[in-house]
C-alpha cells in the first residue's frame, strides 16, 4: 500500500517501505487534542529480537525537540494505525490477523528530549492482554488489546499514575502481534516512544525493569500458539505498577477512543484543560498560552497541513 504524505517532517520518518498489515504508534492524544512528541518509527515493520536495543523505542529512532506535559492522573490516548494518520476506521490499525496484548510503561528520565530508551527504567503503567471468547475454538477468535485498538479505530485510552513524581518521563506504547509467535523469535513488537512532562505534586518512583531486558524470546507470552484454544495467556514483562490501569480485551471504546476526530470538540477527561478549548481543527491547539488552549502539549500535530 502506497503512503499517502502529509507533512515533511512526517513524510521523511516515514519514507521507507511499508508493508501491508504492520503498524506504528503515532499520535498521542491529551485532553482531547492531539500532541506530537513521539519518536516516531522509522518504518511499520516489527521489532522480534527481544535483546536487541531496538526493542525499547523501535529501530533507528531518535529524540525529537517537543515534549507533551500532562498531569499525572490524566488519561492520555495512544494512536495506532498501519500509514502514517490513516484514520480511516475501515481500515484496520494493525492488520493481518495481528492478535495480541497492547501494553504501556513509562521510565523517569532526566530529559525526555535527550534520554536513551534503552537504558532507561521502566515500570508498566497499563495493560490490555487478552480474554476468553467463550463462542470461539481459538486464540485468533479470542479478545486481545490488538482488537480493541482495531475496534476503537486505533486509540487506546490509558491513564497516566496519579501518584508518580513530577519531571520527565518517556511513555513507550507497545503492541506485541502473536500471529506467528509459534516458533521462537517470530512475535512481533510495534512500539513507540513518546517524550513526557508529567506534573503534579505525586512523589512515587515506580520500580522498573530493563528494555531490553525484562524480555526472554522463551517467554510464554512471547513463544505462544494462538491458534489452538488458550486457557490464559501471561502477557510479557512485569506486573502492572499498582496505580497503573488494566483494561479487558474486548470491551467498548470510550471516552476519546470513540470521540477524538480531527476537527472535533476535546472531551473533558481527568487532568486539567481541554474542557473550552477551541471546537474548530485541532490546529488552532498549536497556539499555547491562551486560557482557551489546552494545558497538554507544547506541539499540536499540524493537522491543518494534512487536511
Ligand atoms: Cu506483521
Amino acid at each position: 500500500m502506497k503512503s499517502t504524505l502529509y507533512t515533511t517532517a512526517v513524510a521523511v520518518a516515514f519514507s521507507v517501505t511499508k508493508v501491508a498489515a504492520h503498524a506504528t504508534f503515532q499520535d498521542l492524544w491529551i485532553n482531547g487534542y492531539g500532541a506530537s512528541c513521539a519518536r516516531l518509527p522509522l518504518s511499520n515493520s516489527p521489532v522480534q529480537d527481544v535483546t536487541s536495543k531496538d526493542i525499547a523505542c523501535n529501530a533507528g529512532t531518535s529524540p525529537v525537540s517537543g515534549k507533551c506535559s500532562v498531569a499525572a492522573g490524566t488519561t492520555v490516548t495512544v494512536e495506532m494505525h498501519q500509514q502514517p494518520r490513516d484514520r480511516s476506521c475501515s481500515n484496520e490499525a494493525i492488520g493481518g490477523d495481528h492478535h495480541g496484548p497492547v501494553q504501556v510503561y513509562m521510565a523517569s528520565v532526566s530529559d525526555a528530549a535527550s534520554a536513551d530508551g534503552s537504558t532507561a527504567s521502566w515500570f508498566k503503567i497499563f495493560a490490555d492482554t487478552w480474554a476468553s471468547n467463550p463462542s470461539g475454538s481459538n486464540g485468533d477468535a479470542d479478545f486481545w488489546g490488538t482488537k480493541d485498538l482495531n475496534a476503537c479505530c486505533g486509540l487506546m485510552n490509558v491513564k497516566i499514575p496519579s501518584d508518580i513524581a513530577p519531571g520527565d518521563y518517556l511513555l513507550r506504547a507497545e503492541a506485541l502481534a502473536l500471529h506467528s509467535a509459534g516458533s521462537p523469535g517470530q512475535g512481533q513488537f510495534y512500539m513507540t516512544c513518546y517524550q513526557l512532562t508529567v506534573t503534579g505534586s505525586g512523589t512515587a518512583k515506580p520500580a522498573g525493569v530493563a528494555l531490553p531486558g525484562a524480555y526472554a524470546a522463551s517467554d510464554p507470552g512471547i513463544l505462544v500458539n494462538i491458534h489452538a484454544p488458550m486457557s490464559t495467556y501471561i502477557a510479557p514483562g512485569p506486573t502492572v505498577y499498582s496505580s497503573g490501569s488494566t483494561r479487558s480485551a474486548g470491551g467498548a471504546c470510550a471516552a476519546c477512543e470513540s470521540t477524538c476526530a480531527v476537527g472535533s470538540s476535546p472531551t473533558t477527561s481527568a487532568g486539567s484543560g481541554g474542557g473550552s478549548g477551541p471546537s474548530t481543527t485541532l490546529s488552532t491547539a498549536t497556539t499555547t498560552g491562551s486560557g482557551s488552549t489546552p494545558t497538554g502539549c507544547t506541539v499540536a500535530f499540524p493537522e491543518a497541513a494534512k487536511l
